[in-house]
């Protein structure tokens, strides 16, 4: 058992990035999870049960606590960490954290991530000719996040404040595997010395 009083899994697929995001958080707070694995590419989340029981969303992660299920990485992450040093105390700070968790969702995942899914995971003969289509604009959806991030970095060590938060755990689970993605880290020096800091932290743990 754990502070929480309840059992907490996590159900996932160990390559995703949203899936590590929890456990990095839960890594660095010294939180034990259980692990229970579904292979995405065979649908494993599409299940008429896996839609019934776990996520009607049909997508994982999905962090259960006692008979409970929460699905969205960022939510999981907040779970984990209220009360804790990665979300700030000051009210401001705090929200400027759920900005980043926010840009996360909306300018780097659908770009970076789907990229690395994309090429790494489907492989690109294999992509529809929609995606195929797609693939221009993601890619410099992608690298117009990971320059705003660049820049933010070139003067502040970490995203928000001066120690890590969600924000920068949100944000280096798919930047720290983005040249999957066809992404060049070397463009980014700043968003580089960030991800070793992160890599440096008490607690870290690597992505399957
Ligand atoms: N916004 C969600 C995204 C979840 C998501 O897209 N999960 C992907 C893997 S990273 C998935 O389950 N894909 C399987 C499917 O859609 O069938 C989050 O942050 O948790």
């Amino acid at each position: 058992m754990n502070a929480f009083m309840e059992d907490l899994v996590l159900h996932e697929d160990p390559r995703s990035g949203n899936c590590f995001k929890i456990r990095l958080t839960a890594a660095l707070l010294g939180i034990p999870l259980e692990r229970r694995q579904y292979d995405i590419m065979k649908g494993e989340t599409r299940t008429p049960e896996f839609l019934r029981d776990v996520n009607a969303n049909g997508r994982i992660p999905v962090l259960q606590v006692g008979p409970r299920f929460l699905p969205e990485s960022n939510a999981a992450c907040w779970f984990l960490a209220e009360g804790s040093p990665l979300i700030p105390q000051d009210r401001f700070a705090r929200a400027d954290m759920l900005r980043w968790m926010f840009f996360e969702q909306y300018n780097h995942e659908p770009n970076v991530a789907t990229l690395r899914f994309w090429l790494l995971f489907v492989g690109e003969a294999n992509l529809s000719e929609f995606q195929k289509g797609q693939i221009t604009a993601k890619r410099a959806g992608g690298e117009a996040a990971l320059a705003v991030m660049d820049e933010h970095l070139t003067r502040s060590d970490w995203l928000v404040g001066d120690s890590v938060t969600l924000a920068d755990i949100a944000l280096y689970a798919y930047t720290h595997v983005c040249e999957a993605g066809g992404f060049r880290l070397r463009d980014y020096p700043a968003i580089c010395g960030w991800l070793d800091r992160v890599a440096g932290l008490s607690g870290y743990v690597a992505m399957d």
